[in-house]
């Protein structure tokens, strides 16, 4: 028997073998953040695990897929429902950035800590946005939408596999194994042609429409470690000779706690497709929409942490238009020296970021107080940063623009179609969680298990703690 947590780990290596055959600069960035990792620990043991085990963090992938329907959508839900990952979070990338990404995305994922310590296997998942005029006409949409209802994506069988995992909490050994072949086979790059004149005038509209609407089967997009050190990783990737994109997405690296993602990637590579011409035979020919990303992940941001972040970020482009990237980069720690705390007790006494709370293994003698921050500062509780499980959609849209050939054009004078969480959640019959919400819940639960284990009622709201 494979439990769901035993299905997510085996999913997740089984799609990492087989993208690692199919995009061999994968593997060589997975040796690399391997190797990254390990002399991060050996050179900094007593700090390194902070923000997860060793063995967690080497493990770690997200992947990202993009689907073109509802339907799409909803079938792939119940494949990530049967490996315990549920929709998190809503994203629009429609928005107003110099790219045009008619889709919007949710990020499948484990929901609790237990479940994120065995596997944290998360994928952010797009579906385009067939009726936004603004990149679709009336005509266009038609036709659109009629070549996705005539293709299926994930077959009945491993939808089927995939319904009774999750009603059952895992598959017997022969099913299981069945579910994660089939499961696997669908993120497979095909070998089925793309017609060649319809991906060129999808592509003229969006890169990322063609990669959705104009092939006649799905595929990984990207799947990305986690490495402790996204700089050193951004050296000896480049000293390997391979071509990064020009920035680390994100924060910057600087002397206080890391926040939020760090997020880079190598260019898209030409892959060998095989396309049907307009005069209906067969040839050769190449894409490039695939690429390989790696990132650092940070302390999760309350809702007051994220408002700064957002407004650093725009001071940041405010003051770093036009600039080198080195510039930035020199920007952004001036700005973050300047607006973000230092230390992670100052950003948790200022409420800016989510920690978990334990019980001291050691306490003092006498009467706990009953205000959080004197009972850290007392050394009765032990604070534990919550690391950010989710993603970040302007880094989502600089990676997505950074590999694109081309812009793509839309017509902005026209009104876009409506989409939020509540249309995902419709269109999967499944809750959409709210990922401040899982954080919230996650705090709210260690201070209730410190409570009763020290005896005591905690008083949560004193100095600014939120
Ligand atoms: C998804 C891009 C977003 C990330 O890490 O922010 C993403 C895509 O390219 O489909 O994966
Ligand atoms: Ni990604």
């Amino acid at each position: 028997m494979y439990d769901t947590h035993q299905l997510r780990a085996a999913f997740a290596r089984s799609l990492s073998a087989m993208y690692g055959r199919e995009v061999p600069a994968y593997t060589t960035l997975v040796d690399t953040s391997t190797a990254v990792n390990a002399d991060y620990v050996a050179a900094h043991p007593d700090t390194a695990e902070r923000l997860g085990r060793i063995d967690r963090v080497t493990a770690e992938r997200h992947g990202a897929i993009r689907v073109g329907t509802a339907r799409e959508l909803a079938r792939v839900a119940q494949i990530f429902a049967a490996l315990g990952m549920e929709p998190v979070g809503f994203y629009d990338l429609r928005g107003d950035e110099a790219t045009s990404l008619p889709i919007v995305s949710t990020a499948f994922r484990p929901t609790t800590p237990e479940a994120l310590a065995i596997n944290p296997f998360r994928v952010f998942t797009s579906v385009l946005v067939t009726d936004d005029r603004r990149y679709f006409d009336a005509a266009l949409q038609a036709e659109l939408d009629a070549f996705l209802a005539g293709r299926e994506l994930f077959g009945d069988d491993v939808v089927a596999l995939a319904a009774r995992a999750e009603a059952e909490g895992g598959l017997p050994d022969a099913d299981a194994e069945e579910f994660l072949r089939a499961a696997t086979a669908c993120f497979e790059l095909t070998a089925e042609p793309v017609d060649r004149a319809w991906y060129t005038q999808l592509a003229a509209i969006s890169g990322v429409a063609a990669d959705i609407g104009g092939v006649p089967r799905t595929h990984i997009n990207h799947l990305t470690p986690r490495v402790l050190d996204i700089d050193d990783l951004y050296a000896r990737m480049s000293a390997q000779g391979i071509v990064m994109i020009d920035e680390i997405q994100g924060p910057p690296a600087w002397e206080g706690p890391d926040v939020l993602l760090r997020q880079t990637s190598f260019k898209a590579l030409a892959e060998r497709r095989r396309f049907r011409e307009p005069d209906g035979s067969v040839a050769d020919g190449t894409l490039s929409v695939r690429f390989g990303e790696v990132e650092q992940r940070g302390i999760a941001l309350t809702p007051a942490g994220r408002d700064l972040y957002d407004r650093m970020i725009a001071e940041v482009d405010a003051r770093a238009a036009g600039v080198s990237p080195e510039q930035k980069d020199a920007v952004k720690k001036d700005v973050w020296r300047a607006h973000l705390p230092a230390s992670e007790s100052a950003l948790a006494q200022a409420g800016l970021a989510w920690f978990s709370y334990q019980a001291a293994s050691v306490r003092p003698g006498g009467e706990p107080p009953s205000d959080l921050v004197s009972l850290v500062a007392g050394g009765w509780l032990v604070a534990t940063p919550i690391v950010y499980e989710d993603f970040l959609p302007r880094s989502a849209a600089g990676i997505f623009a950074s590999n694109l050939d081309s812009a793509g054009s839309r017509d902005v004078s026209r009104a876009g179609s409506h989409r939020d969480e509540d249309w995902l959640a419709a269109a999967m019959g499944r809750t959409v969680h709210d990922p401040m919400a899982l954080y919230a819940a996650q705090r709210q639960a260690s201070l209730d298990a410190a409570a009763s284990a020290l005896g005591i009622e905690i008083r949560h709201t004193a100095a600014g703690e939120r």
